[in-house]
């Protein structure tokens, strides 16, 4: 470990800026081997603020410093690695420096780096101390003019935020040009790129009529990949005007496509940059899930415009502010392009499974975290995801039209401005006149309450008790929880059909069957009057509240509202609950039988979904085909890790598989007939979600045939994979072949090099080939994937291949990297310390699979501590690394 262990920085330490820095002029000189920076930053102390200025500053080659045009001598300022302080200054001043830098040999990818053959820059959070000396702070804002020089021919594209307002011949080949940003904004938002690029360029007339040009910047070859995020992009805008009144500010919106980036994409101001893979799609190369992911990113990058650019975050405490709130805004943009329900229960998804698992280990923090030590850790799940279920539990509790009213107030009252979460709250206090008091609690503890619910009928009374009590387990921060304000919506489900819910003696004449109970004590009842017959209720609809619920449900109970129920998402629910109930029934049996019992109401609820699917494809009639093939999908395995500890890998894999065998064999002709009428519609390729539902269905239907080692679907598979017209049916069925062992499949290579020759020039594509392997579910998966990273498709430095060979591998493989003998840990480990001297940021975020060792048996406990104390010793760990291991220690 390093001599000083790097220290936390907290919420309660904030303290305001003591200069301002008004405006903002760079000229970047690039140039093959490096590049030399000049600013002019026109500097003002605040009012009565004593003291150096102390500017932030990484890995820079100070050339030269003046203040006022003076240089300084080098004892008028001080120099260390991470910052610059000088004492003796005036109130008002113009301090300039020049500072020379190498994108070209920046691997971690922050501040100024080479991607390819470009240079482009990633500032947030704490990039921009990587190009020059700064106040790298998001409450710092300032109006930015970026003059770029560079080879004319090597980089004929030159862009910054802003307006292009100059461009001009210099000698040697060289051009200059000029970008001037009206917007005052932090430097985390400040983007530069230079490449040899081409675009795609289209308009978009704004609600009051003014015309802005887009413009989506690629190199050469992906130019035919653009179409589909250009009409994300206008309808984004389009959105954004209707729900939320806001419209774009500036002339021009320009997008540019990089292939090393580590996250998915940012909102720089104007100027948004996109890891390639978020961007780039087309009918041949893309998947569903990825064309959708594209819309989403698009669509959440430039909702930043408003939330997180024109009103930004005071300081890192207050990420979620800007995250929280445009997830939620892009989830809702989604629902509303594409099927609601499926939007919904994909998000659920990642809250139960991945959201809940961070909850619940050494890294839970609240959306609001209380201190960190690298802020890059903090871009999690909680602060997204987490983050906006608890915005939406505010669009519950005040309803849309409130909600618009809140948001209206939010952004106009502190448009320019840097807040906090508690601006946000206040404003939607103020509009709704509801005190928030008891709500805040979701910003500031960390953990996720557990609900459990009972219910009591009385048939001579004919009433019906719900009882709910609550309860949050203690996490790192904080041990003694106060209850949360839980909104709960729900209904009671008779029979035959929904119940009038009667609330105590309000009889509500307009028979509602649906309302959002406000839970506000650890323990609380709720007396339904009038209930004519015994209820199941129908709980937590639409996922009202990031909670982990219990009630104890028969399977009949759930087969009513998998039936019955009005709320898409928990009818799905109720097929997943149903599942786990049959799937934990195999585990328990596993022990003593060599063929536990699969209790045959799955398979017949499971018959009557297909029957459902089958008649609606047959008749067209309007049934969710995507909703009933996620009815019919079991959980997967890392959920079913996530209900029970200690987990039991190999327990969950075969009992699943045991059940998963079992609906194949008994339905397979079901699956036949579906994916024949399926496969047979000779429709155009389209990327509506009613398309999409359909084959999501065909190859759920498929997968289940060659699962059953049904030789005609097997068949029906290879033939698949040979004459697809678009990249989910193509994957889908290389996937299926691969991912499962049966005399009819054979050897699996050809298919697979068949494909690589089909695609090695694709590097996106090369990212798919690389995941289906690396998630093959078998003992012996380290071997092909360790053989993975030695191929040519694999590059050690791009992000995207990280992940999809040693990302897919931890976590979508729980079979093969959690192999008994640990030899998946120590390969991992090493992975990630190799990682770490290039990357710091994607080798915390690769170790995160390694911190949940607590919730493994003893044995593997043992083997996966050794994997991370192995890291924690290596002498030059970054800050990244270092936090995430040592808190989960
Ligand atoms: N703000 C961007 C994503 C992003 C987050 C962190 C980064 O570096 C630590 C980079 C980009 C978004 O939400 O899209
Ligand atoms: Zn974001």
């Amino acid at each position: 470990m390093k001599d000083a262990q790097p220290s936390a920085i907290f919420l309660q330490d904030y303290k305001a800026p003591s200069f301002i820095i008004s405006r903002t002029e760079l000229s970047f000189e690039l140039f093959e081997d490096h590049a030399l920076v000049h600013s002019q930053l026109h500097m003002q102390r605040d009012a009565g603020a004593a003291g150096p200025l102390v500017l932030d500053g990484q890995d820079l080659e100070l050339v030269s410093v003046a203040v006022n045009d003076v240089p300084l001598t080098s004892a008028q300022y001080t120099v260390d690695a991470e910052s610059l302080s000088i004492a003796e200054l005036p109130d008002t001043f113009v301090l300039s420096c020049t500072t020379r830098i190498k994108p070209q040999e920046n691997t971690a990818l922050e501040g100024l780096y080479r991607s390819q053959k470009m240079f482009c820059t990633q500032c947030e959070a704490e990039g921009f101390r990587r190009i020059t000396y700064y106040l790298d702070r998001p409450d710092v804002m300032s109006e930015f003019f970026t003059e770029i020089v560079a080879d004319k021919g090597k980089y004929p594209v030159l862009l910054s935020n802003g307006n292009l307002i100059e461009q001009n011949e210099l000698p040697d080949n060289r051009h200059q040009v000029k970008w001037h940003d009206p917007h005052k904004k932090p430097c985390y938002l400040f983007a530069l790129v230079a490449g040899d690029l081409v675009s795609l360029d289209d308009t978009f007339t704004t609600v009051s009529g003014r015309s802005v040009v887009l413009r989506i910047f690629v190199e050469q070859k992906d130019i035919h990949k653009c179409d589909y995020a250009m009409a994300a992009l206008k309808k984004s805008m389009k959105w954004d005007e209707e729900v939320y009144g806001r419209e774009y500010d500036l002339d021009i919106f320009m997008i540019v496509a990089v292939d090393d980036f580590n996250m998915g994409a940012m909102e720089n101001k104007g100027l948004n940059i996109f890891n390639s893979s978020c961007v780039l799609a087309n009918q041949v190369s893309t998947t569903d899930d990825n064309f959708l992911s594209v819309e989403a990113i698009v669509a959440h990058e430039y909702f930043h415009n408003w939330s997180g650019n024109r009103v930004t975050c005071r300081d890192w405490f207050q990420l979620s502010l800007k995250e929280g709130f445009t997830v939620f805004r892009d989830a809702e943009f989604s629902a509303d392009m594409n099927s609601r329900t499926v939007k919904r229960i994909e998000d659920v998804k990642v809250m139960r499974t991945n959201q809940f698992a961070e909850d619940s280990g050494p890294m839970a923090h609240p959306v609001q975290p209380p201190s960190y030590i690298e802020i890059s850790n903090f871009y999690t799940l909680t602060v997204y995801e987490k983050g906006a279920e608890v915005v939406r539990m505010i669009h519950q509790l005040l309803g849309a039209e409130a909600f618009r009213k809140g948001s209206d107030l939010y952004f106009s009252r502190h448009d320019g401005q840097a807040v906090t979460i508690k601006e946000f709250v206040s404003a939607m206090a103020e509009v709704s006149g509801r005190d928030f008091s008891q709500f805040m609690n979701w910003y500031q503890q960390a953990g996720t309450p557990e609900v459990a619910l009972k219910g009591e009928y009385d048939p001579s009374a004919q009433t019906y008790k719900l009882t709910v009590k609550q309860h949050c387990r203690p996490t790192p921060e904080c041990k003694d929880k106060k209850p949360y304000l839980i909104p709960l919506a729900m209904g009671l489900l008779g029979a035959n059909g929904a119940l009038p819910l009667y609330l105590g003696d309000d009889l509500d004449a307009e028979k509602p069957t649906h309302r959002v109970l406000e839970v506000t004590e650890a323990e609380q009842q709720f007396l339904f009057t009038q209930v004519a017959e015994e209820p199941v209720p129908s709980l937590f609809r639409n996922f009202s509240a990031p909670v982990k619920y219990q009630y104890n449900y028969s399977l009949d109970d759930l087969q009513r509202i998998i039936t019955l129920d009005e709320d898409g998402f928990c009818r799905w629910d109720a097929s997943q609950q149903m599942a786990i109930s049959v799937i934990h029934r195999v585990l328990a049996e596993m022990a003593e039988s060599p063929a536990p019992t699969v209790d045959s109401r799955i398979i017949d609820a499971h018959s009557a979904l297909l029957d459902e699917a089958i008649s609606a494809v047959t008749g067209n009639t309007e049934a969710d085909l995507h909703l009933l093939a996620y009815m019919l999908s079991l959980p997967s395995e890392g959920y079913l890790a996530e209900l029970k500890t200690p987990i039991d890998v190999e327990g969950i894999h075969f009992a699943r598989n045991r059940v998963k065998r079992k609906l194949a064999a008994a339905l397979k002709e079901k699956y036949r007939t579906l994916y024949v009428k399926l496969a047979d519609a000779t429709t155009e390729f389209s990327v509506d979600a009613a398309a999409i539902a359909r084959r999501y269905l065909k190859n759920l239907c498929l997968d289940a045939l060659v699962f059953a080692a049904d030789e005609a679907g097997v068949e029906l598979c290879k033939a698949q994979l040979h004459h697809a017209n678009n990249m989910t049916d193509e994957l889908s069925a290389l996937r299926i072949l691969v991912h499962n062992t049966n005399p009819f499949i054979g050897d699996v290579a050809p298919y697979l090099e068949a494909f690589y020759q089909k695609w090695k020039a694709d590097s996106l594509v090369m990212n798919k080939w690389l995941a289906v392997q690396a998630s093959r579910p078998a003992a012996d998966a380290l071997a092909s994937v360790s053989s993975l990273l030695k191929h040519p498709a694999f590059d050690k430095n791009n992000p995207n291949k990280l992940r999809a060979v040693l990302g897919t591998f931890a976590n979508g493989n729980p079979i093969g990297f959690h192999a008994r003998s640990g030899a998946g840990y120590e390969f991992f480990a090493d992975q990630v310390i190799a990682v770490d001297a290039r990357n710091p940021q994607i080798a915390a975020r690769l170790v995160a699979p390694l911190t949940q060792w607590k919730k493994h048996d003893e044995q593997r406990q043992g083997v996966m501590r050794n994997a991370l104390e192995k890291i924690s010793r290596v002498e030059k760990l970054s800050k990244d690394v270092y936090e995430i291991v040592s808190k989960s220690l």
